[in-house]
């Protein structure tokens, strides 16, 4: 699903004096979320950009969505008055923060060529997850604003929904993914996402098509697990595959994903990566938030 930002409303947001944002702790500050609303929401257009995104994000079907604002990124540039607009539409969905004292909400994701190809800023594949999936209260929405494009062209991201490809499984396997007998990844030092959560079951007793599927395609080569379940969770994985959609996210493309819908990952990087010098390498901003009580996706 992507969103286009009508030309009025691009014109407008060039010229709109967001103020800094404040955090309360590690969730974006009430003050800032009711400023920005209240100057986004005089600008044309714009009650209707958003809510045809959280439509994208919350329907049946749904799940994530690309918000076009390339032609914000190059008027602005990648610094803050670009990130407070996007920081201001990622608001209307649900509550930004952040789960690592060292971020301020925005999480770099760059490319480094000795880090483990598979995890993030990695050059490999990166395989289909969710994040914090070892929590056991994961964002309900990851975000990921692309400033630069893969300069050698690899890089597509890839989404699949979850529910889909869990109902694709035979009834074996699906029992299987109920059972706390996954694990994967450490845990520490992070905030508002609950405790570490190990180990986990994939599903909920019951699959009714809500709620997060804990999956992290990682954990097949990353943990030891029993060979009945590290069978069943190879299923799901290659279902999810089957199911997947892949596009090339361009330089101020913004990707929203429902966390509880959607799992996402990334193909490969192209080769050559160590040739291209560090500022010109592929770069993501990543942001999570947290659903507002009662919204329809929330526990
Ligand atoms: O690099 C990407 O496109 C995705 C990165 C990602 O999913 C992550 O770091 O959690
Ligand atoms: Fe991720």
């Amino acid at each position: 699903m992507f969103i286009d930002i009508p030309g009025e409303l691009e014109a407008a947001l060039i010229d709109l004096p967001l103020p800094t944002w404040e955090l309360d702790g590690s969730f974006l500050a009430a003050s800032t979320m009711e400023r920005y609303r209240t100057e986004l929401a005089a600008t044309p257009r714009f009650e209707e950009i958003a809510e045809t995104l959280r439509h994208a994000l919350i329907d049946e079907g749904g799940g994530y969505a690309v918000l076009r604002l390339g032609n914000l990124a190059k008027a602005l540039g990648a610094g803050d008055r670009f990130r407070r607009l996007a920081t201001g539409f990622a608001a209307e969905v649900a509550v930004p923060f952040s789960p690592f004292p060292r971020w301020l909400l925005w999480k770099d994701i760059g490319v480094k060529v000795d880090k483990d190809p598979g995890k993030s800023s990695g050059i490999g594949y990166n395989a289909f997850h969710m994040d914090l999936v070892n929590a056991t209260l994961p964002p309900d929405y990851t975000t990921l604003l692309c400033v630069r494009p893969d300069p050698l062209g690899g890089g597509l991201s890839i989404l699949s929904d979850a529910h889909a490809a869990v109902g694709r499984l035979s009834e074996a396997s699906r029992a299987l993914l109920t059972e706390s007998a996954y694990h994967y990844g450490t845990f520490f030092d992070l905030h508002e996402v609950g405790e570490e959560y190990k180990p986990f079951p994939i599903l909920d007793d019951s699959d009714l098509g809500e709620g997060f599927v804990r999956f992290t395609a990682k954990m097949l080569e990353r943990s030891e697990l029993g060979q009945a379940h590290a069978e069943a969770a190879r299923e799901l994985a290659e279902e999810l595959v089957r199911g997947q959609v892949s596009f090339m996210l361009q330089a101020g493309d913004y990707l929203l994903v429902n966390q509880r819908r959607f799992l996402h990952g990334r193909q490969a990087l192209h080769s050559g990566q160590e040739t291209v010098p560090v500022c010109d390498r592929r770069l993501l901003l990543q942001l999570f938030l947290r659903a507002r009580a009662g919204d329809g996706s929330a526990e």
